[in-house]
């Protein structure tokens, strides 16, 4: 019996492979190597990240949608690229920033769905490199920072293309491709530069997909993209802003402007996987830089978010978009400081950790880590006390991580009551320690 099920296994493993060794995940075969699980674990403890939305775009100072939003037709929008000189690029800064901020991994966009490349590809000219005067490729800079500062990498890649003839925007998709433009050939396009970003940028930590919502009839070919990935790097993430819950192949959930299962922004589920999962959110109202937008986020708004999203096991990924120059608006540097500042003093309570013996609430979340469970609140309640129901462990002690000063508990076997009068509160984040170990 047990010699037939390892041979079924076997067949199994080998159907699962096309004939150019290229894994074929759509009947949800996909195994992760055992170096991708691990990579997926050291995921959930990062918590922090930047999100860089920057192309040619920043020039005009009005979002990344600005080709679409404008309709600017696409050769009269290529002519950015012929004056696009990012002379205060420096990648070690924009690491600095990032690191200082608390944030312990980058995603950029490596191409967005302007179809312009923002980094060194052979497969089309329309890139940075080839088609701008700064002739240089900022990614690998970038590439080269993170590593020496131990801050991972991933590369945002658009799947929409409002340039390419071959994508065919616009265009009625019938039979899974665009009616009247080369579908292979853009496929084949998309495989050869993602096989660039996996080989020319060694270290690269994953990739990081969008546009899948602009055709949901069209046959991505996913099969192949991803099977092509994790054919080159086993342990490179793969993740996809469907919207959906994760697909075959895919190694983390992402949200939008969402916190998990909160669904107020435009996620299409409600459900949450079991893979590490990840939420991204605007420094003001846009991603890529806009002149005009000063709706910025407070520190306290993003610190929030940070704790909410930790609370519900998701990283942050918090996003800046460059200007024209390659310089990240002072306003952002600055909040950005400002968030690295409370994260230096509190992040033992947010790196590392998992969401708590408490599900969110009205007030706020819980984490956990090592036998000590904290309790973020966030808005005080209304009421003076916290009830902590079917807590089975003995509480040796709750304070203030603050000033370590006690907080009064009762515990029952129904749970723990947890008193807030007299406590010592914090402007942004009352944090109670409670140590259960
Ligand atoms: O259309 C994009 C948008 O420009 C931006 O890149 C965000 C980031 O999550 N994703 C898309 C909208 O879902």
């Amino acid at each position: 019996m047990r010699i037939t099920t390892s041979f079924i296994g076997f067949v199994c493993v080998l159907l699962c492979f096309s004939t150019n060794n290229i894994p074929l995940y759509a009947q949800g075969t996909y195994v992760p190597s055992e170096g991708n699980l691990r990579v997926r674990e050291a995921f959930r403890d990062v918590k922090f990240g930047m999100f860089v939305h920057w192309g040619i775009y920043s020039i005009l100072a009005d979002g990344e949608w600005v080709m679409n939003n404008k309709k600017i037709p696409k050769n009269d929008y290529a002519k950015l690229a012929s004056f696009f000189y990012p002379y205060a690029f420096n990648a070690k800064e924009w690491v600095r920033t990032a690191k200082s901020a608390g944030m312990k991994y980058i995603t950029i966009t490596s191409r967005h769905h302007d179809g312009f490349s923002m980094f060194q590809t052979k497969a089309t000219p329309y890139n940075i490199v080839d088609a701008t005067p700064y002739k240089k490729d900022p990614l690998k800079e970038l590439a080269e920072a993170c590593k020496s500062e131990g801050i991972k990498l991933f590369f945002y890649y658009s799947l929409v293309d409002w340039y390419r003839d071959d994508y065919g925007f616009g265009q009625r998709i019938i039979n899974g491709k665009p009616e009247r433009a080369d579908w292979d050939s853009y496929i084949e396009f998309v495989k050869t530069q993602l096989t660039e970003l996996l080989t020319n940028y060694p270290d690269i930590a994953g990739i990081w997909f969008d546009g899948d919502w602009e055709r949901p009839n069209v046959n991505w070919h996913y099969n192949e993209l991803y099977g092509l990935i994790h054919r080159i790097k086993p342990d490179a993430l793969i993740g996809n802003n469907h919207h959906l819950l994760p697909k075959p192949g895919e190694d983390f959930q992402m949200f939008e402007k969402d916190l998990p299962g909160s669904n107020t922004f435009g996620e299409n589920t409600k459900d949450i996987s079991s893979l590490p999962l990840e939420t991204c959110e605007t420094m003001n109202n846009h991603w890529g830089f806009d002149i005009k937008d000063r709706n910025y986020k407070t520190v306290k708004q993003l610190i929030h978010y940070l704790v909410n999203a930790a609370g519900r096991n998701a990283n942050f990924l918090l996003n800046v978009g460059p200007m024209p120059n390659g310089k990240i608006q002072q306003e952002f540097v600055d909040t950005l400081a400002a968030v690295g500042r409370w994260i230096a003093q509190y992040g033992e309570t947010i790196y590392d950790t998992r969401s708590g013996f408490l599900p969110p609430q009205e007030w706020g979340v819980t984490t956990q880590k090592n036998g000590i469970q904290y309790i973020h609140i966030l808005n005080m309640p209304e009421a003076k006390f916290l009830f902590i129901p079917n807590v089975k462990q003995t509480i040796r002690s709750a304070k203030i991580l603050d000033t370590k000063s006690p907080v009064n508990f009762n515990q029952t076997a129904e749970g723990i009551t947890i008193y807030l009068d007299g406590l010592n509160r914090n402007a942004i984040d009352t944090i109670i320690e409670v140590d259960i170990k």
